[in-house]
């Protein structure tokens, strides 16, 4: 008898608690699904060097976030140096930063943007991953691995 009483009462209890809990459910998976997506960056890999010792280069995809945002560095601990570049039609240059826009998308890809990894550590070979702190220039900084395919890779 009292073993019955007990379930009634739990299941009341649940029931209670369901009906307190699911308003606020909703609200949480409203606000999920209609917010801005924050500043992010996926589809990170790293093509090495078909010449060992020569410089490997970078890849991603970077998301806007709900504001603008400008990239100005993006480092990793295992190169000595680090530099976005711009592939042109006669070679490539340096750029010093990269507006993201707001909800807006740019890619770092083969024959376009890239980040030159320069005097990378040797011990990085396809398979592994590399690090990279991607920083902003409001202090914004995102932590992303890489992972390294050989030169000949058709990459990600
Ligand atoms: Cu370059």
């Amino acid at each position: 008898m009292r073993k019955v009483l007990d379930t009634a009462a739990a299941r009341r209890m649940a029931a209670l608690l369901a009906a307190a809990f699911a308003p606020a459910m909703t609200l949480m998976l409203a606000a999920c699904g209609s917010g801005p997506e924050p500043l992010s960056i996926d589809g990170a890999w790293v093509r090495l060097p078909a010449v060992p010792g020569r410089p490997a280069a970078a890849y991603f995809t970077i998301h806007g976030g709900p504001a603008p945002s400008t990239l100005i560095a993006v480092g990793s601990d295992t190169a000595i140096v680090t530099e976005m570049h711009e592939s042109m039609a006669d070679g490539m240059r340096p750029i010093a930063e990269v507006k993201v826009p707001a909800g807006g998308s740019v890619p770092f890809s083969p024959g376009g943007r890239h980040v030159m990894l320069i005097d990378l550590n040797r011990g990085i070979v396809p398979g592994r991953t590399v690090e990279l702190t991607f920083t902003f220039a409001d202090g914004t900084r995102l932590l992303r691995r890489a992972k390294a395919v050989a030169a000949n890779a058709a990459g990600q």
